[in-house]
């Protein structure tokens, strides 16, 4: 995405297909490579959409019934990369939860092998010779937190059984603070439901805990290049799943200013980690790779229906309790009623 400048390649969006509903549109300004000024119009779209179920409950002494629906605001673009086409979503749900999605789609990219013969590394596609190899799709989403204000800290929090455990079924949520961003370079751990979380030690909650998002690590891959290969020393970002850094206003972009040619050297979250900086309490950014090991199948062939990837942003103890409480009755039930019913009166 950093070689191809994927922002110049957004398309311009088209009602109805690529956005139902009630849209507002956002054009893109570009230059091109010689500095001229060029507008990409509806490059981004703005719209809701309905999201199923917010909460719900069925008191069965009252024989009441309370349900609210949730809605999402849905922000996004779609860049087509020479085969394949990647569509970027932000999903602001109405409980504070993010959700960020690349939706991944178009044709992939082929190669020969011998007619009758199957490569082990990718999915033969027909008898006649063509097969797709596996390959990976490697993101990096750079946060500039600023919860509840601008000093931040990071915790991850593991799951760990206790020593006494007479009845082998208890289990706790243990917070460890990543203090440098050396310590706060990780990977994800499935086996230990590890999620990391952004916190205000200022701010605090009902019960006198500092107010917190949860980066929910869902799709934390990594690289399968080795090391040693020319890939993962330029593309360091995609060794780890989390990384932190004091802000500082050069430090855009996972892979360096100038991610093409680069042989990782002098650039990149790797080199400004180096530097240890202190992440507690300060103004940090949090980075997060995640991405697609894409095993390629028949399916994905001649056209890939959309596989989506991302991760979840969701509050922790930054209300004090469900923020949508006050969320108006739907009055499109069945019957043109509630779905707020036998408590009417
Ligand atoms: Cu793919």
């Amino acid at each position: 995405s950093g070689e191809y400048n994927i922002g110049n390649m957004a398309n311009s969006l088209t009602l109805g297909c690529d956005c139902l509903g009630e849209i507002r549109y956002f054009d893109g300004h570009s230059v091109d490579s010689l500095g001229n000024p060029w507008t990409i119009e509806n490059a981004i779209c703005m719209h809701e959409e309905d999201d199923s179920i917010l909460w719900k409950h069925f008191d069965f002494r009252e024989a009441t019934t309370e349900t609210r629906r949730s809605r999402k605001l849905v922000i996004s673009f779609i860049a087509t990369v020479a085969n394949y086409e990647y569509a970027f979503y932000w999903h602001l749900f109405l409980d504070g939860s993010i959700e960020f999605l690349v939706k991944a789609t178009g044709i992939l990219s082929t190669a020969g092998q011998k007619p009758g013969e199957k490569s082990p590394y990718g999915q033969s596609l027909n008898n006649d010779g063509l097969y797709a190899p596996i390959h990976q799709h490697m993101f990096n989403v750079r946060m500039d937190f600023e919860l509840d204000g601008v000093k931040n800290a990071v915790y991850e929090v593991d799951m760990e059984i206790p020593r006494e455990n007479p009845t082998h079924t208890a289990f706790m949520a243990v917070d460890r603070l990543l203090e440098t961003e050396k310590a706060a370079i990780r990977k994800t751990d499935s086996g230990k439901h590890r999620f990391w979380k952004i916190v205000n030690h200022e701010s605090r909650n009902i019960v006198d805990e500092p107010v917190a998002y949860r980066l929910i690590p869902t799709d934390g891959i990594q690289l399968a290049a080795g090391d040693e290969s020319y890939v993962s020393k330029r593309a360091q970002f995609a060794r780890n799943n989390l990384w932190v850094t004091a802000y500082d206003r050069t430090e855009r972009f996972a892979a360096g200013e100038f991610p093409n040619q680069s042989t990782g050297a002098d650039d990149g979250l790797h080199i400004w980690t180096e530097k240890d900086r202190n992440i507690v309490d300060e103004d940090l950014v949090v980075w997060y790779t995640f991405g697609m090991h894409h095993v390629v199948r028949l399916e994905d062939w001649p056209v890939m229906p959309r596989q989506n990837i991302g991760f979840m942003l969701e509050p922790h103890g930054f209300f004090n309790q469900n923020p949508t409480l006050n969320l108006p009755t739907e009055t499109r039930g069945a019957n043109g009623g509630h779905c707020s019913t036998g408590n009417e009166q």
